[in-house]
């Protein structure tokens, strides 16, 4: 191969990893969640919400959702719509998995029933929303399935921070759901470089 043939290549391989940069694939929205009146910023969901102009597949990995010692873990899952939640039991006792609505559609309410340890029942969440989960055995246990239109979504750690990974750049709306505090709702604009982001979630 000649020099200049060379030359070609390498700045067809620069242009490709140009083009992908320029994309905007990779960004990351960033940020950290405050509360007022709430004890704690974790487990806070925060994800962009639907785009009008834009469909998602279903994604192909299940999310897991255990019941061990009585508790479901993780207390808050944030999934994309269409996401397959597998819900294993991990307790020597029964546990069932049912929720009364999704964001307050009864219509979308489910019981899955009720299985012993190591086995699990899969559930694929279609309708975007919040499922809080019960187990009709244990009422004192509570877990939430919260249900992003998009898949770009996070749940805030014990400090209330939170990385949405992979964003192309764009304008976007950011929401939150929050088990004691109300919904908020602040657009970003999401630039190449990426975007941090203030909430504060109210009582
Ligand atoms: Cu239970």
């Amino acid at each position: 191969m000649s020099v200049s043939g060379i030359v070609t290549k390498a700045a067809v391989a620069a242009s490709i990893t140009l083009a992908l940069v320029g994309s905007g694939w990779g960004n990351e929205i960033k940020g950290k969640v405050s509360v007022q009146g709430i004890k704690s910023a974790e487990n806070i969901a925060v994800y962009v919400d639907s785009m009008a102009e834009k469909k998602f597949e279903a994604p192909k990995d299940h999310v897991a959702v255990d019941q061990k010692k009585m508790a479901f873990i993780p207390h808050v899952v944030a999934v994309q719509q269409g996401a397959t939640v597998d819900f294993t039991n991990s307790d020597p006792v029964g546990h069932n998995v049912y929720w009364p609505s999704i964001s307050g559609n009864k219509k979308l309410a489910h019981n899955l029933g009720t299985w012993p340890k190591g086995e699990k029942k899969s559930f694929q969440f279609n309708d975007p929303g919040v499922a809080a989960l019960l187990c009709n055995v244990h009422p004192e246990m509570s877990g939430y399935v919260v249900v992003a239109p998009t898949p770009y979504f996070a749940v805030t750690d014990k400090d209330g921070n939170f990385e949405i990974k992979n964003v192309p750049a764009g304008h976007y709306t950011l929401k939150t759901w929050s088990e004691d505090g109300k919904p908020t709702t602040q657009s970003v604009d999401l630039t190449t470089s990426g975007a941090s982001v203030e909430l504060t979630v109210k009582k």
